[in-house]
């Protein structure tokens, strides 16, 4: 059994991400490229996203034989099996990211390799239009836990780290989730598929929901989203339909900050739910949600 550090794996996420970023940034300004669609026309994914994560997969494989990679464009990708690389173990946590190691995070000892989780440009169609709300998101994950990632938003350049037992970062300050117990006054983001009848059966949920909370945003992007909600912007994020690499980094983020990020009915948060609340609102907006068989639907 070889074991990994954590917090190398984060300084390994970061640059790569922050290398993401610096390319979707100068894809965006020099232009970004053909525009394609996937599941439906209004499903994008542009040359810019494919350029990004043809970096992050070089930039985080590339010495590391025995990692594995997931992205959004690529699919999964591995370049062998076995034991973490020898160079996972030696060198020392050289953290790039602001913050501290925390005691207690101690290394991880696995047969496997690291599996990297990558969006390389979550948001799309944030990104395509121009508006300030899209991220590249890497997470690692070991034995099958993600335990540690980053999402940085490629517009603004704001920078969210977490390592699992270590607490979620922005800037050198640690994070904290909404305080907020009553769902009446909760502000509570969430996002909506593709597909049409996807949308339109979502659209049903938020009928139930909207007269029970404060208000609803809708950002587009789910790993800025569950940033959003460690930061305590807004007090709950919920969605159906998300893929690993949407919220594998923010997940993590989110639940750093304090909140609890789950599916429904006991579920782990996955495609048919992810919902990341604090403690005290997670129960309500949970049995709310699945009144309304917010998992359910096309
Ligand atoms: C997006 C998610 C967002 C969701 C969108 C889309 P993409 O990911 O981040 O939360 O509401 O429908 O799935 O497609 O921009 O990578």
């Amino acid at each position: 059994m070889a074991e990994v550090d954590p917090y190398h794996l984060l300084d390994r996420a970061v640059i790569a991400a922050r290398a993401g970023a610096e390319l979707a940034a100068q894809w965006r300004e020099r232009g970004i490229g053909a525009v394609d669609t996937k599941s439906t026309d209004t499903d994008l994914a542009t040359a810019a996203d494919h350029a990004v994560e043809a970096l992050l997969s070089e930039l985080l494989l590339a010495g590391h034989p025995h990692d594995q990679l997931l992205g959004e464009e690529s699919g999964e990708s591995s370049r062998g099996e076995g034991a973490i690389a020898a160079e996972d173990t030696d060198r020392p946590a050289t953290t790039v990211s602001a913050e501290p190691p925390a005691e207690g995070v101690e290394p991880l000892a696995t047969a496997e390799g690291v599996r990297w989780i990558v969006d390389p440009i979550d948001g799309t169609v944030n990104y395509v239009y121009g508006l300030p709300q899209y991220a590249v998101s890497v997470a690692a994950e070991v034995g099958g836990q993600v335990v540690a990632g980053v999402v940085v938003n490629a517009a603004t350049g704001e920078e969210w780290t977490a390592v699992r037992g270590g607490g979620a970062w922005r800037s050198g300050v640690r994070l904290t989730c909404s305080t907020e117990e009553t769902l009446q006054r909760a502000l509570v983001a969430t996002g909506f598929g593709y597909d049409a009848a996807r949308r339109a059966y979502q659209a049903s949920v938020l009928t139930g929901v909207l007269p029970l909370v404060r208000d609803i945003r809708r950002l587009g992007a789910a790993a800025l989203d569950l940033c959003a909600v460690a930061e305590g912007w807004v007090d709950a994020y919920f969605e159906k339909g998300l893929n690993p690499w949407d919220h594998a980094a923010g997940g993590l983020v989110a639940t750093e900050a304090g909140l609890l990020v789950t599916g429904l009915r006991g579920q782990p948060p996955g495609p048919a739910m992810v919902l990341a609340g604090p403690p005290a609102l997670h129960r309500q907006l949970h049995d709310l949600l699945v009144e309304m068989q917010a998992d359910g639907g096309p």
